[in-house]
């Protein structure tokens, strides 16, 4: 594939020099920005990611901003997550869904105060849906995506690395909460989360000024460490089962049919709450289950057909060898006739035909 042309729509970020530097070797585009996807190779870059620690530009996780007096109404109804119990320093995972219960993204929220809450969004234009809502019930609030761009620690040793950039408090930071912690005399929002399951810490870097100088302190800080730059990683995320928007579910998909039920509990009228209210009593007509693909596959990058005999059962968007398992680890979306762990399915590559069978659990 030839390379990807930047522009003002494709957008860089406060991290792309330090990126450049470290010798990047391929980009996607996500929300409008650079999103890097290997330095090195990504079997090795997925070695180190385990071992390690790594600095992931993560920008293009942008942040829709809800603040005023009307912005925890307007979380309640985005949000089939219950909103009451979220503590002042906490991030929650919440699916938001459309009034059919169909998945619009998977956003992790924030809540800075109150009246103040960011969603930290996957690719897609939700700030726009999140506007239109303000608009049409009146309600006090301003939308809007402020230049707020996470960095990434993550990996065994982020607690060591950003101990000596934060200090020790870093290590009482529980998973999923934040605290605000200065750097060169700014106070960001630092909190245990990211898109692996290898442990760290995602910092948000508000403006560009901090970028370059955060990017060059975790580095200086963490050489006996071995930090390398890296990004969300496709063979640590599949074994994970770390669901990506737009490949393994969309607008399609119910948050039931995600495996993301646990996020469904609000006791409000949020939308698609009506449309939800089956599945949540009877569950999904079919489920995320992690797959094992037999033979050799090559790169998935759109999505394969599941099939028992001759009739499709669901379908595959994300595979890969994974070296530390030996076998081709995958995520697909599996009618629930067919979902049962031990089910044996095929997978209609663009490459060949291959053996499909369903595990009881992800591989972390
Ligand atoms: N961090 C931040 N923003 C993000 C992502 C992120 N926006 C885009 C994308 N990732 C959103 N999707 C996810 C998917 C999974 C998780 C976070 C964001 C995740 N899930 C954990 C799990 O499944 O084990 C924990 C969920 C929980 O228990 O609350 O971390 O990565 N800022």
């Amino acid at each position: 594939m030839a390379e990807i042309y930047p522009s003002r729509r494709v957008r860089k970020t406060p991290f792309s020099a330090g990126v450049e530097a470290a010798g990047v070797k391929a980009y996607t585009v996500y929300n409008h920005m650079l999103l890097p996807v290997c330095f090195d190779s990504v079997e090795a870059d997925c070695a180190h990611l385990k071992q390690h620690v790594q600095i992931w530009d993560v920008s293009c996780e942008r942040q829709v901003e809800i603040r005023g007096p009307d912005a925890l109404r307007l979380m309640k109804m985005i949000s089939p997550r219950d909103m009451d119990r979220m503590a002042a320093d906490q991030c929650y995972y919440v699916p938001a869904v459309d009034h059919n219960g169909g998945m619009l993204n998977d956003p992790v929220s924030i809540k800075l105060a109150d009246d103040h809450y960011w969603l930290s969004v996957a690719d897609g234009d939700l700030w726009q849906y999140v506007l239109g809502l303000a608009i049409a019930h009146g309600m006090d609030v301003e939308i809007g995506e402020p230049d707020v761009s996470p960095l990434a620690v993550q990996g065994p040793k982020a607690d060591d690395l950003m101990a000596r950039v934060f200090g020790d408090v870093v290590r009482e930071i529980r998973f999923f909460r934040y605290k605000r912690l200065p750097f060169e005399g700014r106070d960001l929002v630092v909190a245990r989360s990211g898109w692996s399951k290898q442990g760290g810490f995602e910092i948000y870097v508000e403006g560009t000024e901090y970028g370059m100088p955060l990017w060059d302190a975790l580095f200086a800080a963490g050489e006996d460490l071995g930090v390398r730059a890296g990004c969300p990683n496709n063979i640590e995320r599949i074994e994970s089962g770390l669901l990506s928007f737009g490949s393994d579910m969309r607008r399609e998909n119910t948050p039931y049919e995600c495996g993301l039920g646990r996020f469904c509990n609000s006791p409000e009228d949020f939308i698609g709450k009506v449309a939800l209210a089956d599945q949540a009593r009877n569950g999904p007509p079919r489920q995320i289950r992690p797959l094992v693909i037999d033979g050799e596959i090559g790169p998935c990058t759109g999505s394969w057909p599941l099939l028992a005999g001759s009739k499709q059962v669901g379908q595959v968007a994300s595979a890969v060898y994974s070296p530390e398992f030996g076998v081709n680890v995958a995520i697909g979306m599996v009618d629930r006739a067919h979902w049962d762990a031990g089910s044996v399915l095929e997978v209609d590559t663009e490459h060949g035909m291959h053996r499909a069978v369903v595990q009881d659990r992800f591989w972390r």
